[in-house]
Order: structure tokens, then C-alpha cells, then sequence
């Protein structure tokens, strides 16, 4: 995967994306990272890259030119790339749209700063927009590291073991399970028998129980998409029934 990124902040987005699983990956060239910053696209003595908004109101608003050039110079690497710009206006990121960007051999993240970005170059440069939530960050950057980590760590090779992207939490719709490492006693408490039961069939429907309980108390929104075959229905019956019991019945 190639990533081109617009943004004012090009060392933050460098200096993120050296450290683990993603920095292994741009070791290796499974991954390649292009920064353009805007402000070195201007052409006047303050490198001036943003403005005050027609209309009036509070903030700054990014300039079309800066972006243009930088936009610019991101294709002529990058030919083939989607626009993707980071914004709280656009779909809402999940796993699913990082699966599928884990697949794009390019794309372009745009940055923006301030208020925001001026809405003609929006309009006609952008193919997408992306927010990470409902929820104000100061700018695109940390949103857009999010989603590059969280496609890279897709990508074929990346992971030591597939296995831990296949098996993540939200592949099938619940939470993951709780992990315990050694000791086995301690002061904060003893890891759970069935753990150290080497019996492998029931360390497994524990665990699956333990996610569709989580599922149940936490993320009910989850829940009401699946549709439980009867074994998941029957472990997530027995662990409402034990949660009842443990709470008492209201
Ligand atoms: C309501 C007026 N502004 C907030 C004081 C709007 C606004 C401008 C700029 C809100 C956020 C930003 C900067 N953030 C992003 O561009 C952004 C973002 C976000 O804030 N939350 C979640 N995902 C994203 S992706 C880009």
C-alpha cells in the first residue's frame, strides 16, 4: 500500500508511523509513506496557508492554492489514488472500510487544520470523506494514523501471524475476550481455572462466552445485528442467567 498524505504536521505523521507493527511494515516497503505539506506550496514570504472564512465566525479556513499544488505533486507520485479527506462531516470509520482500504495499492489522506478546508476544493478534488467518530480532535492527522495503522496491520505479512487480524474483535461482531498471562496468583486476583485446565475445548467456549457476555453488557448495539447460531445462543443464555443470579433478579 502507498499513502500520500496532505498535512501541515508531516513529522508528527512521520515520527507515528516509525514505531511498531506499522513501522515494520514501512521498513520492509509493505508499506510506503509520502508527505506533502501544503505550507511549502505557497508562493508568499509569510507561506501563508489559511485565511479568515467569508461570512464571518470564529477559525481559519485552508487555502485552496497550497492544497492544490501539494494535491499536485501527492498524484504525481501516487497516479492511480482515491482522495480520501479526514473530516467529522464524513461515513464514520470501522473495520470493515479498513479491510477494505488494507486492499488499495493508493490512496491520498488530506489533513486538514482550523476550521477546516475550503469547500470548493472539498467538492471537486475529494472521492470520500472520513471521520473517526463523534468527537472533536484539533485536526486530520491522529484520525488518519488511526485508520493507516489500523489497514496496515491487515495487510498480507504484516502481522507476525494472521491469525491475530483474523481473530480480532469485531471479525465476527462481539468483543474480544479477557487475557490473563503468569503468574497464576496474585494479589489482584487468580486467572480463572479453565485457563490452566489444558482442556482446549472448554478454554474455547469459555472464551466465546466471555465475548457474547461482554457483548450483551456492553455493546448491546453489537448484539441486536447477529443473529446467534444455538450453541452461541445457549453459552450467551447460561451467562445471563449466572450474571441474574450474581446480581440478584430485579
Ligand atoms: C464545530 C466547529 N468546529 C469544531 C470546533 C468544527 C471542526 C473543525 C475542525 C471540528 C473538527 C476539526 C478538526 N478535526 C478533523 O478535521 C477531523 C475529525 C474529528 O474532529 N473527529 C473525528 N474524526 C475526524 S477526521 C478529521
Amino acid at each position: 500500500m502507498k499513502v500520500a498524505l496532505l498535512t501541515l504536521f508531516p513529522d508528527l505523521v512521520r515520527q507515528t508511523l516509525t514505531m511498531g507493527v506499522v513501522g515494520r511494515a514501512l521498513e520492509r516497503g509493505q508499506l510506503q509513506l509520502h508527505c506533502f505539506n501544503p505550507r511549502d506550496y505557497t508562493t508568499d514570504n509569510y507561506r501563508t496557508v489559511d485565511d479568515r472564512p467569508f461570512g464571518g465566525g470564529p477559525g481559519m479556513v485552508m487555502l485552496i492554492e497550497p492544497l492544490m499544488r501539494a494535491l499536485g505533486a501527492a498524484r504525481s507520485v501516487l497516479p492511480d489514488a482515491r482522495v480520501v479527506s479526514m473530516s467529522p462531516q464524513g461515513r464514520r470509520f470501522d473495520q470493515a472500510l479498513a479491510i477494505e482500504y488494507s486492499t488499495r495499492a493508493e490512496i491520498i489522506f488530506v489533513c486538514g487544520r482550523y476550521e477546516g478546508i475550503d469547500q470548493r476544493f472539498v467538492d471537486t478534488q475529494v472521492d470520500e470523506e472520513v471521520s473517526l467518530g463523534d468527537f472533536v480532535t484539533s485536526g486530520g492527522e491522529l484520525p488518519a494514523l488511526t485508520m493507516i495503522d489500523a489497514a496496515t496491520r491487515l495487510m498480507p505479512g504484516v502481522l507476525h501471524t494472521d491469525q491475530s487480524a483474523l481473530e480480532d474483535s469485531f471479525m465476527d461482531g462481539v468483543l474480544d475476550c479477557p487475557h490473563y498471562t503468569r503468574p497464576p496468583q496474585h494479589p489482584l486476583g487468580d486467572v480463572p481455572p479453565i485457563l490452566l485446565s489444558g482442556n482446549h475445548a472448554e478454554i474455547a467456549r469459555w472464551r466465546r462466552q466471555q465475548s457474547l457476555g461482554a457483548t450483551w453488557l456492553r455493546r448491546p448495539d453489537l448484539l441486536a445485528k447477529l443473529t446467534l447460531n444455538k450453541r452461541d445462543q445457549t453459552l450467551l443464555d447460561a451467562f445471563i442467567a449466572a450474571h441474574r443470579d450474581k446480581n440478584g433478579v430485579q
